[in-house]
């Protein structure tokens, strides 16, 4: 039932309004400006780049949604604790605007036979670039490689960041919106991921939310621990077994680059010592091109804006190898 797409669809989205920091928006500009293109291009893929996304049309700060109507009372404690939730959000709206548009593109690429690259930004878009490969490929599963754990809920989270909470949405652990007028009801749209076909590599820096959420959904996961327990290979094998049984399932694997070790991506707005090494980073990207079954990839948070110039190409050269590793790179 797979598609073997021949072509990649590039996907540059400067958007940083996931997350405080300046900068992150001017990855993909830095990744495709280091040549990454003519190097997929490389390795016999036919390219599809038609410049970076544009968001200008999106206003970054819309109005807030007008209060709810008369008759919901403002003293119902349940209305006021999820206004409260709300109200630490930052740029909700924004966020879930650009996401929304997101998943249409990278959809209509995956629905015809291109395998979307969606460079980042921050990792917000991946409710986007995830919800776009659910609604072509049903079946997909998702690993995500990354130092933290991005499932925080409008409750448990404490920075307002939705990049931190991308798999709250997608995997449906946020309440319902109360009415249309809430700001959850701009997240409707997002796709719904099982819980049992999501896995994680990388984690060293997940708050006590996230870690009560991971447990209570079963979720399976490979911190850093088990990495160097068991080593890159088993972990990739085992993760695999958990997400894609049969080996049938279209993969999406969404990468964001703070799973790496800073002294290998310095270049990123949350960096964590303890990280992924330059080979076991390379190494999950390789084997899961051997698999034949990647049909979307994300490389996220590579801020060229954060660190000197040194660490700036350095970080924006690994991406660019991680991409290639990811679509068959190979040593030999
Ligand atoms: N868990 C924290 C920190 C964080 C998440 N993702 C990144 N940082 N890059 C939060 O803000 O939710
Ligand atoms: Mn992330
Ligand atoms: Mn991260």
């Amino acid at each position: 039932f797979l598609p073997s797409p021949k072509t990649v669809a590039i996907l540059g989205c400067p958007f940083s309004g996931g997350q405080s920091k300046f900068g992150v928006d001017k990855g993909p500009i830095h990744l495709v400006e280091a040549g990454l293109i003519d190097q997929i291009e490389g390795l016999g893929w036919r390219v599809v780049f038609d410049g970076h996304h544009q968001f200008e049309d999106i206003p970054a700060h819309p109005l807030a949604p007008s209060p709810p109507p008369n008759g919901i009372s403002s003293n119902d404690s349940a209305v006021t604790t999820l206004d409260a939730s709300l109200a630490k959000l930052k740029n909700p709206l924004f966020v879930a605007r650009v996401c929304e548009s997101v998943a249409d593109a990278v959809q209509a690429h995956a629905e015809s036979g291109q395998l979307p690259v969606t460079l980042g930004g921050d990792h917000s878009l991946a409710m986007g670039t995830i919800s776009g490969t659910l609604r072509a490929y049903d079946q997909a599963c998702v690993i995500w490689i990354d130092a933290h754990a991005d499932i925080n809920t409008i409750e448990s989270t404490d920075s307002g960041n939705i990049h931190g909470m991308p798999l709250s949405f997608l995997l449906g652990l946020n309440p319902p919106a109360p009415n249309p007028d809430s700001i959850l009801a701009k997240y409707e749209w997002v796709s719904r991921l099982p819980s049992e076909r999501l896995v994680y590599i990388g984690l060293r820096d997940i708050e006590k939310g996230e870690k009560d959420i991971l447990k209570k959904h079963n979720i399976k996961a490979f911190s850093m621990h088990e990495v160097d327990r068991y080593g890159i290979g088993k972990v990739v094998e085992m993760a695999l077994d958990h997400v894609n049984p049969q080996r049938d399932r279209p993969i999406h694997l969404s990468f964001d680059v703070d799973a790496l070790d800073p002294s290998v991506a310095p270049s990123t707005g949350t960096p964590v010592r303890g990280g992924l090494t330059f080979r076991e980073g390379h190494y999950i990207c390789e084997a899961i091109h051997e698999t034949g079954l990647l049909v979307a990839l994300d490389l996220m948070e590579v801020n060229p804006a954060l660190a000197d110039a040194e660490s700036v190409r350095q970080t924006v050269t690994v991406g660019c190898s991680l991409v290639r590793s990811a679509l068959g790179e190979t040593l030999l």
